[in-house]
């Protein structure tokens, strides 16, 4: 069985819900063949928002830090019920273990494991549904929220993920003060690697570290949340070096060691952006490592997959990864899905899309944007190729029924049954027999009413914060599931570090 974290990131590539972050990767990154990593000098990429607009550095000169929570939706569960905190903890979707506490991974139980199997290393283990996933989307903000307390510059990536560049930070603190001679860095260093204080790069990142720990215990003191950090000069190396400590740990990759953190990924699928469809097809040229990317000609990989994604491929198997982070913004779109064996009934649709609804409906009008288009995702079983066989119908809500939605209650329901209904059977031919496996409805196009009323974004900060005046609020929040990198499809989206900005409210899993 194959089990995946589904996104919508398939969905998303003709999807308004697509992110910039891919762009930018394309824009900014260009070849710097026969460059060591560290030393490469490519210029900064414009950042989409101009928030907090970063002057131009050489890569070196970056210091991003990349935030992972422990054991997530276990945490969120230990602390609504601290009983839970002394016994393994599984959070169970359907028949799986979506994650579990580290107790629980003492005793051989891992993320993504059947119940069944997980009961029989560990029967002591406790079991806790994580099928609703609004609180644990609500701690989610708040995390990042606490974030952009520090930086403008927060980059949400899934549920318990967030960038964070602290460059400006880092000069700040240099012109404040000279660095100690005797400064260390906090937490591990990659590799054991000395840090040499009169190299700036060392420093930089070494002040870097300070501030992740900073920024780590105040997430535990306000939130009581744990978790790792990685520290890096680029977001594909923070990613990458963060969960070498876990649980709580945090560690910094200095650039001398980029090579050997790259090189020790246990395969091409391990680097974010190298997603399964392209690790399929870089397997067919015969490169499972890294290191075969590295060697491999960059001639031959453009043949295979164009210019500027074979140049991207190349940067990213050196650790170059020249993407800024760029502010989150406030979610495009809304959407929710669930994943199943099999549906081949009208009313089993029927019955689906009117629960979808119901929590979607409830979701938008606590947002309090009008949503004007309106889209049916479906996918239909397929023995050869069921993680990509997505399609997906849109159209426009008509403004009466937008105005429902906002408005609150559940009026919208029965019309947008309707409309979505309309919508399936533009995909499947009802006399036919048929075999689905997934359904998404999602709502876009979202339109704020006003500029101070209810529906305007500044409507949507204060949501999140009651507490916090809304001229504060750097950013809201996309609304995601999914904290792995995902695939994408050369051609068809732009390769690159992928966040999963789906907006999905559930996790779903494959082949399940
Ligand atoms: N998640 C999920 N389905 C997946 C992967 C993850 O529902 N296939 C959810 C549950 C996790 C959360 O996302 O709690 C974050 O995922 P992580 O991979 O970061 O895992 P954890 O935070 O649970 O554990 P770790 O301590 O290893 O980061
Ligand atoms: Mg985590
Ligand atoms: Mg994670």
């Amino acid at each position: 069985m194959d089990i995946c974290y589904e996104s919508d990131a398939q969905m998303s590539v003709d999807s308004d819900d697509d992110t910039d972050w891919t762009r930018n990767f394309s824009d900014n990154v260009r070849v710097q063949e026969g460059i060591h990593p560290t030393t490469a000098t490519s210029p900064l990429g414009k950042c989409r928002k101009t928030l907090g607009k970063a002057p131009m550095k050489a890569p070196s000169q970056r210091v991003i830090l990349h935030f992972d929570l422990d054991c997530f939706y276990a945490q969120v569960e230990m602390i609504q019920n601290p009983e839970l905190r002394n016994k393994p903890l599984g959070i169970q979707q359907k028949n799986i273990i979506v994650t579990c506490n580290y107790m629980a991974r003492e005793h051989g139980v891992t993320k993504l494991m059947f119940v069944t199997t997980a009961k029989e290393r560990c029967p002591q283990l406790v079991l806790v549904s994580g099928e609703d996933l609004t609180h644990y989307r609500e701690i989610s903000y708040k995390v990042t929220e606490l974030l952009e307390g520090y930086s403008p510059l927060v980059e949400r990536l899934g549920f318990d993920e967030n960038f964070m560049d602290v460059t400006d930070m880092v000069d700040a603190k240099l012109r404040q003060e000279p660095v100690p001679s005797d400064f260390t860095v906090n937490g591990h260093i990659y590799n054991r690697q000395s840090l040499d204080t009169r190299a700036e790069a060392h420093m930089r990142l070494a002040i870097g570290s300070h501030i992740a720990a900073k920024v780590r215990a105040a997430l535990h003191t306000k939130l009581g949340l744990t978790g790792c950090a990685g520290i890096a000069t680029n977001k594909l190396l923070a990613k990458l070096v963060s969960g070498t400590f876990k649980p709580n740990q945090q560690t910094t990759v200095l650039p001398e060691s980029t090579a050997d953190l790259m090189t020790s990924q246990a395969g091409l699928r391990k680097v974010p952006g190298v997603g399964h469809r392209t690790a399929q097809r870089l397997q067919t040229l015969g490169l499972s490592s890294v290191r075969d990317l590295q060697c491999f000609p960059l001639a031959q990989l453009e043949k295979e997959f164009g210019v500027s994604a074979a140049q991207r491929l190349h940067n990213l198997s050196l650790g170059i990864d020249d993407t800024p982070v760029t502010p989150t913004g406030p979610p495009q779109s809304l959407s929710d899905e669930d994943s199943f064996k099999k549906i081949s009934t009208e009313t089993e649709v029927l019955e689906k899309i009117e629960e979808l609804l119901t929590s979607l409906l409830d979701r938008m009008h606590k947002d309090g944007r009008q949503p004007r288009t309106i889209r049916l995702t479906i996918r239909r079983f397929s023995a050869t190729n069921k993680w990509f066989s997505r399609e997906s119908r849109q159209c426009p809500i008509p403004s009466n029924i937008g105005k429902k939605i906002i408005s609150g209650g559940q009026d919208a329901k029965a019309p947008l049954v309707n409309i979505t209904m309309k919508l399936f059977h533009k995909m499947i031919d009802r006399n036919n027999p048929f075999h689905l496996t997934l359904i998404n409805i999602c709502f876009s196009n979202l339109q704020a009413r006003g500029a101070d009323g209810k529906g305007s974004i500044s409507f949507f900060f204060t949501q999140r914060s009651p507490s916090k005046p809304a001229d504060q609020e750097k950013s809201c929040l996309e609304d995601t599931i999914d904290t792995s990198f995902s695939d994408t499809s050369l051609g068809e989206a732009e390769l690159g570090l992928i966040p999963v900005f789906s907006n999905s409210s559930r996790a779903t899993y494959r082949g399940n």
